[in-house]
């Protein structure tokens, strides 16, 4: 993340143009104007099991508009058989050929995205195969356990004499990486060929335009395996690998950093922890061991986290959006919001019809909503993306505090405070560094984009005073380029 130089002076709107009659004397009399600064996208959103299409369609209609910077996008390839979301995970050939739609759909996606100003990151599944016997898989490619027509044969994979091949004892580094996990088949990833094929998929994907990968499973590949897979890799692809902090464990995130950057799962463990005991301000001193803010994607939930409750998810109601305004509030990493559907199985797939995961059609927003349900709760957090365009890099201000409650300012850009007492309003009086002017409240429904979202912002900043009253368990969050005219 880079500061903005100086605010570009886009002019946005003149105000104060004061009815006179022009003669070849006067002076003109000064004009105030709003000045609104460069938005710089930081925030992602992992749009979990989205069909392509519907994640082309978010990326024009919401994403871009709002200043989101990427999308995480679910795996592409072609997978096993079955209803439930995790058949993802298994891959059976590198064929852009899924429950979530053809290679054409995903070029098609990928270049709309680009075109609203959104990047996408792939979901990246290299670590192993299937994790079943054998079949045939959803474009048709039959296999078994290790075998995968013009890819991989038996010699590819790992062998493991632990019971059933299995990683029993994650205290050790080699059982973790070359025995299988949950019986997926573990490919040899140091292996030269192994990596070439690898490298070939992954180039594929980029050659659609694809800007970045998740590495999934990557605690289970030895990071001089991923550096090299890296290394081969053409163009100069975002790399963020997924490895799951465990303090007792000999794999650590740090391990990985001479790749790229590494998902922050302590920084969503810590908020799940915050939030329900108030002590909000210690969002802002949140890090991941010594992951640096440049290299950490810190996020509430993800996919599987939001499944074995290790984080706050949307069953969490008002707690979950607390914390995604933390999230997004604080100065750490680079934030990835969640956008999944509501379930009741851990294993319970997307609404899908015939294979294909159906169109996402956002509910109606609710505490209670129906399994199925496309949540699609990254779209109350739009407005709070452009927030964090907006603010960039700009340091905290002094902190205000009253019971569960804080506010402060970043820089001269933007202001937010944060309720989390469960039923108290507050209405702090804050002093602030924000200009003048009449704001809207960015943590409300998403701003339009259109010209005139904040027709009448009921925020006065007047005199570097603001009086900002915040409902329980909401924000209000101002920005200077979300001010009335
Ligand atoms: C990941 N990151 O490292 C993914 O984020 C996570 O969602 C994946 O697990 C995992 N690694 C492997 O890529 C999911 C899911 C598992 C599921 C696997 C494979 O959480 O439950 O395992 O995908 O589909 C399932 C069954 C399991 C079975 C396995 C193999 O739940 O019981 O093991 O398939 O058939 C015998
Ligand atoms: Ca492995």
């Amino acid at each position: 993340m880079r500061r903005l130089a100086l605010p570009l002076a886009a002019l946005v709107a003149v105000v104060g143009c004061s009815p006179s009659t022009p003669t070849a004397t006067t002076t003109p009399t000064p004009t105030p104007s709003i000045l609104s600064v460069e938005p710089e996208r930081q925030v992602g959103v992992q749009l979990f099991q989205w069909n392509w299409p519907s994640v082309g369609r978010e990326c024009t209609e919401v994403l871009g508009p709002n200043q989101f910077a990427f999308v995480l996008l679910s795996p592409a390839q072609e997978h096993i058989v079955g209803e439930q979301w995790w058949t993802s995970y298994q891959p059976v050939s590198y064929q852009l050929e899924s429950k979530l739609g053809t290679r054409d759909e995903f070029e098609e996606m990928v270049s709309t995205c680009h075109e609203a100003g959104v990047k996408v990151i792939a979901d990246a599944v290299i670590n192993h195969m299937a994790g079943i016997d054998g079949g045939t898989g959803v474009a048709g490619t039959e296999f078994t356990h290790y075998e995968y027509p013009g890819l991989y044969g038996p010699d590819d994979f790992h062998t493991c004499d632990t019971p059933g091949g299995d990683i029993v004892n994650y205290v050790d580094q080699q059982e973790v990486q070359e025995c299988e996990l949950s019986n997926l088949a573990d490919l040899r990833t140091g292996e030269p060929e192994v990596q070439s094929t690898i490298v070939s998929y992954l180039d594929d994907l980029t050659s659609l335009g694809v800007d970045g990968f998740r590495i999934d499973a990557a605690k289970h590949m030895h990071h001089r395996d991923v550096q090299e897979i890296v290394d081969q890799l053409s163009g100069d692809p975002i790399i963020i690998s997924e490895v799951i902090r465990a303090s007792s464990e000999p794999i650590q995130p740090e391990d990985y950093l001479e790749i790229g950057s590494v998902f922050a799962f302590q920084v969503a463990k810590d908020l799940a922890g915050l939030v329900p005991g108030g002590a909000l301000h210690r969002a802002l001193d949140l890090k991941d061991g010594q992951v640096p803010s440049e290299q950490a994607y810190t996020f509430v939930t993800n996919h599987d986290t939001e499944r074995n409750r290790q984080t706050l998810s949307y069953k969490d109601a008002d707690k979950y959006r607390v914390a995604n305004y933390l999230l997004l509030a604080q100065p750490y990493g680079t934030p990835v919001l969640y956008s999944g559907y509501a379930f009741t199985d851990r294993d319970e797939g997307a609404p899908q019809t015939d294979g294909g995961v159906d169109d996402v059609e956002c509910a109606t927003p609710s505490d209670d909503p129906a399994p199925g349900d496309w949540l699609c709760q990254h779209r109350t957090d739009a407005g709070m993306a452009e927030w964090v365009a907006v603010v960039g890099d700009e340091p905290i201000g002094d902190l205000w505090r009253e019971g569960y409650a804080i506010g402060f300012d970043r820089g001269d850009r933007g202001l937010i405070v944060i309720n989390g007492n469960s039923t108290l309003d507050v209405s702090p009086e804050l002093t602030t560094s924000l200009p003048d002017g009449a704001y809207c409240n960015a943590a409300d429904l998403p701003p339009s984009g259109a010209e005139d979202r904040c027709a009448d912002g009921e925020f006065i900043v007047a005199d570097g005073k603001v009086t900002v009253p915040v409902s329980p368990m909401s924000a209000v969050a101002l920005h200077v380029n979300l001010r009335s005219a």
